[in-house]
C-alpha cells in the first residue's frame, strides 16, 4: 500500500467523524450524543458542531436515556441545555430544561473555555425540541441544534 493511499484512507476516516456525534445502545435504550460548542467559525465561534440555526437535528427515540457530552472548543463560555420548542427564546435559566437534567452546569454564565460537561436525561416525551447555548444571546446568534423525541424510532440519528 503506497503512501498516498495511506493518507486518502486517513482523510476518509476523519470525514467520517460527523458520525461519531451519536451513539445508539438499542439494549440499553441510550443515546450518547455529542455537542461540541464553537467548534470552527461558522457564526463566528456562536454554533454548536460547527454548525448554527438548527441546520443539524438529533433523533431520539422517545423513551430512551440521552447521554449528552458537551465541550466547549471556543474562548468564549458556552452551555448547552434542551428546550421544548423550535424557536430560541432570549434567556433561558436551568429551569427551563425541557427534562429534568437535561442542561450543563452554569447555563446562563455559560462553561469556560476547554470544559467539558456530560447532562443525562430521559427523552420522556416525543416532540420538536431544540439544544441551545443558555448564554444570553447566543442562541438568538444562531448557536442552537434541533433535537426530534421521536415514538417508535429504532435508533438515534444526526443528520
Ligand atoms: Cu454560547
Amino acid at each position: 500500500m503506497n503512501r498516498l493511499l495511506l493518507i486518502a484512507l486517513a482523510l476518509t476516516a476523519s470525514g467520517a467523524s460527523a458520525a461519531s456525534y451519536v451513539t445508539s445502545n438499542a439494549a440499553a435504550k441510550t443515546a450518547t450524543i455529542v455537542v461540541d460548542a464553537s467548534q470552527g467559525t461558522a457564526g463566528g465561534g456562536l454554533n454548536f458542531n460547527g454548525v448554527v440555526k438548527g441546520a443539524k437535528s438529533f433523533t431520539v427515540p422517545a423513551g430512551w436515556n440521552v447521554v449528552m457530552q458537551f465541550k466547549n472548543l471556543g474562548t468564549l463560555a458556552h452551555s448547552a441545555v434542551v428546550i421544548k420548542g423550535t424557536t430560541p427564546p432570549v434567556s433561558v435559566t436551568e429551569k427551563d430544561a425541557a427534562f429534568p437534567g437535561a442542561h450543563t452546569s452554569m447555563v446562563m454564565q455559560g462553561l469556560p473555555m476547554n470544559a467539558a460537561a456530560t447532562a443525562k436525561f430521559k427523552a420522556a416525551t416525543a416532540g420538536d425540541y431544540l439544544i441551545i447555548c443558555g448564554v444570553p444571546g447566543h442562541a438568538l446568534g444562531g448557536q442552537y441544534l434541533g433535537l426530534k423525541v421521536v415514538a417508535g424510532a429504532k435508533a438515534a440519528t444526526y443528520q
